[in-house]
């Protein structure tokens, strides 16, 4: 209750229900993004409803843009208590000896450099206060390798190496560190894998009833509220008829 949370990726899917339930529990919410207009709404609807909103326009991938808009933010602001590293995407889903060089390069530099960015430029003053927590959104797809999912699964499988690096090295501080694992979840995850082919991005979620983005907002929200000695390490969280990363049982 009443700490800043920062979330990026905060204008769709996961991170704007993360920006949701977060508001709903009564926090300060610091949302970036890469589309002003969206962020602009999303503030609206919040402070409507009585919370405090900041917003912050960057692409994660531009190291310079968002160390610049971390390190101008107004007192008051500057003691971020959580970070949802949630921006991400997956781009494509062929054979690796297939795969576009480019959407390779867009998945790394964003779901591991954007998150490394942001890791470095937070959590410092994190140590620094000892208080705070990392939420890092990985996924199933880092426990294991599905077919055809090779870089992206690489790149949530960096995520969950990454996040246990870093709770072993902010161990000593009162800082907390979690990694939730979603499976399938509903949100436009899809479309962008598929470059905006929404029939396919349909049927992924045909015949099982998926993950909602509240879904998994409210367990973030449930580790971030975790008494200060309890350290919600790690989540996955799944459909009820999916088994695992490449077993979805559809009726
Ligand atoms: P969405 O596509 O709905 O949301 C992705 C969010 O990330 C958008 O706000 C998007 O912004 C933002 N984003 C993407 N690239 C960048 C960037 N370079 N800089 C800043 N923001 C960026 O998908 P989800 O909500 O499903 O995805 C959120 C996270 O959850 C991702 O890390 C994804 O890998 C992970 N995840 C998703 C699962 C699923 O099944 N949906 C399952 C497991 C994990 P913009 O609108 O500008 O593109
Ligand atoms: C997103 C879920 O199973 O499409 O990480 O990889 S999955």
């Amino acid at each position: 209750m009443n700490k800043i949370v920062l979330i990026t990726g905060a204008t769709s899917g996961i991170g704007l229900s993360c920006a949701r339930k977060f508001a709903e529990n009564g926090d300060k919410l610091i949302l970036t993004g890469r589309k002003e207009q969206k962020l602009e709404e999303i503030r609206k609807e919040l402070t409507d409803k009585g919370t405090e909103v900041l917003t912050l326009v960057f692409d994660v991938r531009d190291r310079e843009k968002a160390t610049q808009c971390i390190n101008s933010l107004p007192d008051g602001w500057k003691a971020i208590d959580v970070l949802v590293n949630n921006a991400g995407l997956a781009l494509g889903l062929e054979p690796e000896y297939e795969g576009s060089w480019e959407d390779w390069e867009t998945m790394i530099d964003t779901n591991i450099k954007g998150l490394l960015t942001m890791t470095r430029l937070i959590v410092p003053g994190m140590v620094e206060r000892d208080c705070g927590h990392i939420i890092n959104i990985g996924s199933v797809a880092g426990d294991a390798a599905y077919a055809n999912g090779n870089v992206y699964c690489a790149t949530k499988s960096a995520v969950k190496t990454l996040t246990d690096g870093l709770r072993l090295d902010v161990a000593s501080s009162a800082v907390r560190v979690t990694n939730l694992k979603p499976g399938l979840v509903e949100t436009n995850f899809s479309n962008t894998r598929f470059h905006g082919d929404t029939e396919r991005a349909a049927n992924v979620y045909k015949g099982i009833k998926p993950l909602t983005g509240d879904d998994i907002a409210d367990v973030a929200v449930f580790a971030s509220n975790a008494p200060a000695h309890v350290q919600i390490a790690e989540v996955l969280i799944l459909a009820t008829h999916q088994g695992s990363g490449s077993v979805i049982v559809r009726k």
